[in-house]
């Protein structure tokens, strides 16, 4: 009888990965209405922030609809929405570091560096998976697209972002720590995604290879937009003191 009841679910069927495509586009429409009706409860100078956090994961919310779609049509990863997804959210990301330093004087400068940043670390990423995802040389993009990666964490955790964040008070400061951690550890499941669903991944070294690339992928997205997120929520909430700048 159960087994019959899930039967009717196009999502049963042990499709561990359709699940959490399905799980992972509710929560975040979730957030996003969330961070979009919050907008209305924090200080006017944090709603830019507010908003960015529910634009991030609605457009998450969107790609996670077709990718859960795809999944299921093909049984195939979909590599093609998944990248478009990030190529939109990630520079979202950098938008938040920029907004939230924004006040202890953050140029512009450094929001094109940090976008630079990840418009490599995902092009490469790209073209390892999409055309390279299925040869030894996929390690090269990684790669790349590593090295881009260490260069946001360096901006973030000793670089301007550092910098800026110490003179921004207490309560922003506060607040890049914990989305350096991001950067640092949740970001970092991303590549494990990568090494275990491309041929060459670390260097041809074959390890993770058990594991689903679209279901690590899909953890690291729930962590990381919805967290990243509910951080800047909390500052917002933390520092109520109206805009001095
Ligand atoms: C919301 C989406 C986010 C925060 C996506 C972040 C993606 C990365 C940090 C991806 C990084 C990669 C590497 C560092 C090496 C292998 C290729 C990638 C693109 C998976």
């Amino acid at each position: 009888m159960f087994q019959n009841l899930l039967g009717i679910l196009p999502i049963a069927n042990n499709n561990y990965v359709a699940f959490t495509f399905f799980v992972g586009c509710m929560a975040m429409m979730a957030a996003a209405v969330f961070f979009f009706f919050e907008m209305s409860n924090v200080e006017k100078k944090w709603r830019t922030s507010i908003l960015v956090s529910g634009l991030i994961t609605f457009i998450a919310a969107v790609h996670y609809y077709y990718m859960r779609d795809y999944n299921l049509e093909t049984g195939e990863s979909p590599v093609f929405f998944r990248y478009v997804d990030w190529i939109l959210t990630v520079p979202l990301m950098c938008v938040e570091f920029y907004l939230i330093t924004k006040k202890a004087g953050a140029k512009t400068g450094l929001l094109w560096q940090l976008i630079a940043a990840s418009v490599i670390m995902l092009v490469t990423g790209y073209i390892g998976e999409a055309i390279y995802g299925k040869e030894t040389q996929s390690w090269i993009w990684g790669l790349i697209s590593g090295l881009a990666y260490f260069y946001i964490v360096y901006i973030v955790w000793f670089g301007d972002v550092a910098k800026l964040a110490k003179n921004a008070g207490p309560a922003v400061a506060k607040a890049v720590r914990i989305l350096g951690w991001f950067v640092l550890v949740g970001w970092a499941i991303y590549p494990v995604g990568y090494i275990a669903g491309t041929e060459g991944g670390l260097f041809g070294i074959k390890i993770w290879q058990g594991l689903s690339m679209d279901i690590v992928y899909n953890i690291g997205d729930a962590i990381n937009k919805i967290g990243f997120g509910l951080v800047i929520y909390a500052l917002a909430q933390s520092d109520k003191s109206p805009a001095t700048a």
